[in-house]
């Protein structure tokens, strides 16, 4: 067993991480910047290395610190979280190189989930539904035209190395393709490194719904549902839910079996998810794949009773899914998740500063996770979640009227969050009767 494990992250994950550590009697180890020094992670870990300065490259992005403060502690394995160093399959192998163990999939299904193009040409081979496309990378704007006339317009060009909305442009006509296409890819080369890429059909109106899996080192593989995510402005989640209204346990039942088969093919190992876009006929069609813990897994915790980060812990220490997980679990009764953002509500930019009051709520079927605290400061270094507030009730009315509630009981001072956006997307009649997708937010804004 584990004694002790490094934690790569701050904020709400790293809490997390030090509450699932906690429980199965492990120590922590919490690794910080300068400008976390005052913070929870800190605070709660049994041990704390600072590891740079507050920018993100020089400390928690920063893998000769971190492996030199893994190195220190003596630790036996390393939680990236989500985000910072989650999905850098480089990280990965300096962690194995250093006899680490990290908490996560194997470095090369890593690097082939985090190339969208093979990832997308990787499940296709097994039988995962995705949309018509290119045949892998598009190799100049002449291969970008034959491709589009093949799948028909509207096509969206997506960067290989993408993901999260950046380095994507929507083609709608020929006239415009070639220039889409070199915009797209010289952002991408820019951002990324890599401008390389591949192209989709386009889904109007698409809902963003993913399935949580967990698998072992043995090669079994379980689907613990799927989360409902179309909530969003521009490609930040503002709400999350499971399960989806539109999902019915049947094809519930034959994606998850699918993406265990294809997983356990590919050698998957750990917590991942599996992004797919839901079109108005009600069919799913896979997009990505995140091959880490993510911020809405509470969630998928709360309608299975399974503890994510836990099964993470013990599953990357050896444990077989079927002592963890005996029997698939059902779906019960409904989660709502809402990700409080410090931000301004007009401009939308990040609200950092001092918190002067700060009441959470709880009550039956409150779970509040964050590392915020009265009178703490929000540094303006990082991102701008400063909680996630978790309800579920045995119905989506329930869960609805209780995150309603709770709402108006969770109260911040001293910077501008995203709650009142929060509340008004809760007393939505579009809301209330599941009328949703990724354009949800556009047209409550156009509602005035
Ligand atoms: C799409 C799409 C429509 N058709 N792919 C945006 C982020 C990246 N993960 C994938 N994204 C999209 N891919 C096809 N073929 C629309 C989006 C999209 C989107 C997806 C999920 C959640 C919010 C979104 C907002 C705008 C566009």
């Amino acid at each position: 067993m584990f004694s002790k494990i490094l934690i790569a992250n701050r904020g709400e994950i790293a809490l997390r991480i030090i509450c699932a550590c906690k429980e199965l009697g492990i120590r922590s180890v919490a690794v910080y910047s300068e400008a976390d020094r005052n913070s929870l992670h800190v605070r709660f870990a049994d041990e704390a290395i600072c590891i740079g300065p507050p920018q993100v490259n020089k400390s928690y992005l920063n893998i000769p610190a971190v492996i030199s403060a893994a190195e220190i502690a003596d630790v036996d394995a390393i939680h990236p979280g989500y985000g910072l160093l989650s999905e850098n399959s480089n990280f990965a192998e300096v962690c194995r190189e250093s006899g680490i163990k990290f908490i996560g999939p194997p470095p090369d299904v890593m690097r082939l989930m985090g190339e969208k193009d093979r990832a997308r040409a990787a499940v296709k081979a097994r039988g995962v539904p995705v949309l018509p496309g290119s045949d892998g990378i598009l190799a100049s704007p002449e291969e970008a035209i034959q491709s589009a006339r093949q799948i028909g317009y509207p096509v969206i060009l997506k960067a290989s190395a993408g993901g999260g909305g950046r380095g994507m442009r929507i083609v709608r006509s020929e006239d415009e393709i070639v220039n889409l296409y070199q915009a797209a890819s010289s952002e991408a080369a820019a951002a990324f490194g890599n401008g390389s890429m591949y192209m989709e059909k386009f889904v109007e109106r698409p809902r963003h719904i993913e399935f949580q899996i967990l698998a072992d080192s043995y090669g079994k593989v379980m689907s613990l549902g799927e989360r409902e995510c179309s909530i969003q402005r521009r490609h930040q989640k503002l709400l999350e839910e499971a399960p989806s209204t539109q999902v019915s346990e049947e094809l519930r039942d034959e994606i998850g079996g699918i993406l265990c088969r294809m997983l356990a093919d590919v050698g998957y190992v750990n917590a991942g998810t599996i992004e797919f876009l839901m079109d108005t006929d009600r069919k799913l069609y896979f997009i990505e794949m995140n091959t880490r813990i993510q911020v809405e897994h509470p969630v998928t915790e709360m309608v299975t009773g399974v503890d994510l980060v836990k099964s993470q812990i013990l599953i990357a220490d050896g444990a077989h899914l079927e002592d963890l997980i005996p029997a698939v679990p059902p779906i019960r009764g409904h989660a709502i998740e809402c990700r409080i953002n410090a931000e301004h509500p007009e401009k939308f930019t990040p609200s950092a500063g001092k918190i002067n009051v700060f009441n959470t709520p709880g009550g039956p079927g409150v779970r509040v996770d964050t590392a915020a605290y009265a009178e703490g400061t929000i540094p303006p270094h990082y991102d701008s979640m400063i909680a996630k507030l978790i309800v579920h009730g045995k119905d989506r009315p329930e869960a609805i009227q209780r995150m309603k509630r709770a709402l108006d009981m969770f109260i911040v001072e001293g910077i501008h969050t995203t709650i009142p956006l929060q509340k008004r997307i809760l007393n939505d009649p579009d809301f209330a009767s599941a009328d949703l997708d990724t354009h949800f937010i556009e047209r409550l804004f156009a509602k005035g």
